[in-house]
């Protein structure tokens, strides 16, 4: 029987439903994704306008689990992912989402939900490297956490006859089946009436040395992208962020830049989730 310990102060209960069953790995601090109209929720005055009185429990009912409100709050979908210790394999399990308890303030937590990174990353340039041309980069520690400051690299291409480019490499710390996530966007001026054509790319590598790329976009004209985040899955430990501009334009500036790299667990099938409609806590069922 759940003990439910602090249900008294939480006044709406929704069972999530995690499907594991197409899975034989028992996934271990594997974070989940919950996808909550909060919208409709803080219309209807049954959650806070801000989403502080979110809670998640494991399926003892007592154990609170970390999370983190990704997306937007009092939005139509809001991500949160929630990090479950133990997921069984080939099984299902239940855990408890709370809400509507005007007191709370929020626990949403970043570090303690995500895989994340210490250290800034490591730095190089590539291509046939020219005197006169120029790849940098700026505020390397800002790529580390997702709080709207971004760095980046920074190519200025020169010459016809020589490629530029810049790259970062991110290091997880061990090999381990991930999905890596990127908070990003790029941007490319051509200088006078020259071309562009700029490309970002993203890589992984087990060993640090062999890289498999997994995602690239190219400009060709001045602009820039939105930011976005792009996920990339792989067992790697090492994460290459890389930029090139070709040698068929002679003048261009390009820019890549990062608000956050981190990951989250993964494995293939993903188990489904369901969030199941409310329920009243003094409503709970005697046993689970
Ligand atoms: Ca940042």
């Amino acid at each position: 029987m759940p003990t439910h310990a602090q249900s008294y102060l939480l006044a709406i209960m929704r069972y999530i439903l995690i499907d594991n069953t197409q899975n034989s790995n028992t996934l271990t601090n594997y974070q989940i994704p919950v996808n909550l109209d909060t919208a409709s929720l803080i219309s209807a005055g049954k959650m806070r306008s801000d989403c502080g009185d979110i809670r998640f429990y494991d399926s003892d009912g007592a154990t609170p689990l970390n999370y983190w409100i990704e997306g937007q709050c009092n939005s139509s979908s809001t991500l949160i992912w929630v990090k479950v210790p133990s997921i069984p394999a080939s099984s299902k399990k239940t855990i408890y989402l709370y809400y509507g308890n005007p007191s709370y303030t929020s626990l949403s937590n970043f570090a303690n939900t995500m895989i994340t990174l210490s250290s800034t990353p490591k730095f190089g340039v590539t291509g046939d490297y020219y005197a006169t041309s120029n790849n940098t980069q700026s505020n390397p520690q800002y790529t580390l956490v997702p709080d709207g400051q971004y760095g980046y690299l920074s190519t200025y291409d020169v010459w016809s006859a020589h490629d530029e480019g810049a790259y970062w490499v991110f290091d997880f710390g061990s090999v381990a089946s991930r999905a890596y996530r990127i908070k990003w966007y790029m941007s490319a001026t051509a200088v006078s009436n020259y071309c562009v054509n700029f490309s970002t790319s993203f890589s992984l590598s087990t060993d640090g040395a062999n890289y498999t790329q997994l995602y690239s976009n190219t400009l060709t004209a001045t602009g820039s992208t939105s930011v976005t985040i792009t996920e990339i899955k792989g067992s790697a430990r090492f994460l290459m962020i890389s930029q090139y501009s070709n040698a068929s334009c002679m003048v261009a500036n390009g820019y890549t830049y990062v608000d956050a790299v981190y990951a989250r667990a993964y494995s293939s099938p993903e188990p489904s989730i369901l969030i199941l409609p409310e329920s009243y806590a003094k409503k709970l069922p005697d046993s689970m």
